[in-house]
């Protein structure tokens, strides 16, 4: 068997990293190995779903008998399920749940920190074998060692996570996270069922030529987004434009992508939808915390996303994350336009 020496497992690598981060006592270590091990659980699952899918449409009972659970419902209870019993964390909450879950063990009481998670993001493209993601977030309590864990936990500001990342079940399975020190990628090798470093600290280019939005919305955007969306398509040599635009549809997708190769992912408010769709503390906070790591920008429009004082737990914000360069354009043309509303001219 070839064992490649120079391979460093996602274990190894926090280890060696667990220096680079303050309460070094190796909790956040075990919590980011709990995360790592029901990643492994739900990439089995997520490769053979639709299969099971297929033989869901016999009536709602696989080959083993189970009831075919919706794969984000079986996400949602393997990632509690792991980090409930790796007892490092006193409490977690989940796009899939009304509110946060308080662990009651003595060991989990004790613990410093909670977990916010989406535990199976963009889930509705798994039938068309669309890559599809998990997001999560890790914060210290702020409530007292071995109480219960409490609303406070969770509504902390982006700036104060003490780890983010995600996962993307796609073409291979990949781990992606940060503890504030650069941004480091992770690809399972499902033959030794280890996640290995393949992607060392991720840098997103400065400047990126490609931007993300569904475009299908492009009449329910603000003034300044659907000028930026005209100034993105414009043919012009010297910026470089007009860009490609690519949306997957799966933020986890769009993100990672971009990530590598530069470009902006935007979900702008509409109309319908004032603050935009995707949730604050386990999709934009997380994925901002990476994007900045990894030299980009993170906004609603007018502030760091990172900076947001949260009131809920599910609360919704218009994101523009991505390239810096395109990001500030972005928020210049959103801002432009919004002033001359307001002292009414006309555009
Ligand atoms: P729309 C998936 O449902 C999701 O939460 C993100 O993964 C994705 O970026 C977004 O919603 C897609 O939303 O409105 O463009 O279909």
């Amino acid at each position: 068997m070839n064992f490649n020496n120079k391979m460093t497992t996602l274990e190894e690598f926090i280890i060696q990293r667990q220096l680079d981060f303050p309460f070094a006592s190796g909790e956040l270590s075990n919590l980011l190995r709990d995360i790592g091990f029901a990643a492994k659980v739900v990439h089995r699952e997520v490769n053979k779903a639709g299969l099971v899918d297929i033989l869901g449409n016999f009536g709602a009972m696989n080959v083993q008998g189970e009831e075919v659970k919706k794969l984000d419902v079986y996400a949602n209870e393997h990632f509690i399920a792991s980090l409930r019993a790796g007892r490092e964390c006193c409490g977690v909450a989940s796009e899939e749940n009304d509110d946060f879950i308080a662990f009651t063990d003595a060991n989990s009481r004790n613990s410093h920190y909670v977990v916010l998670m989406d535990p199976l993001d963009g889930s509705s493209n798994i039938d068309v074998n669309v890559s599809i993601g998990t997001i999560f977030s890790i914060y210290r309590r702020r409530s007292k060692q071995g109480d219960l864990a409490r609303s406070e936990d969770f509504l902390q500001r982006g700036t104060e996570q003490v780890a983010a990342g995600y996962v993307i079940y796609g073409s291979s399975t990949m781990l992606v996270y940060t503890t504030g020190k650069g941004v480091n990628g992770f690809t399972l090798d499902p033959s030794i069922g280890e996640f290995c470093l393949s992607n060392t600290n991720i840098r997103t280019p400065e400047l990126g030529k490609v931007y993300s939005v569904n475009q299908g919305y492009y009449s329910k955007f603000p003034e300044g987004i659907r000028r930026f969306i005209d100034f993105c398509v414009e043919d012009d040599d010297a910026t470089k434009r007009p860009w490609s635009m690519r949306y997957i549809g799966s933020m986890v997708a769009d993100i990672h992508r971009n990530l590598i190769k530069g470009g902006m992912f935007m979900y702008p408010p509409t109309t319908d939808a004032p603050n935009g769709k995707l949730r604050l503390l386990y999709e934009c906070n997380p994925i901002a915390f990476i994007v900045e790591q990894a030299g980009g920008m993170a906004t609603d429009g007018y502030r760091r996303i990172l900076d947001i004082e949260p009131t809920e737990l599910h609360q919704r914000s218009p994101v523009y994350l991505g390239s810096r360069n395109q990001v500030e354009k972005a928020s210049e043309f959103l801002q432009t336009y919004e002033a001359r509303a307001k002292v009414g001219v006309k555009a």
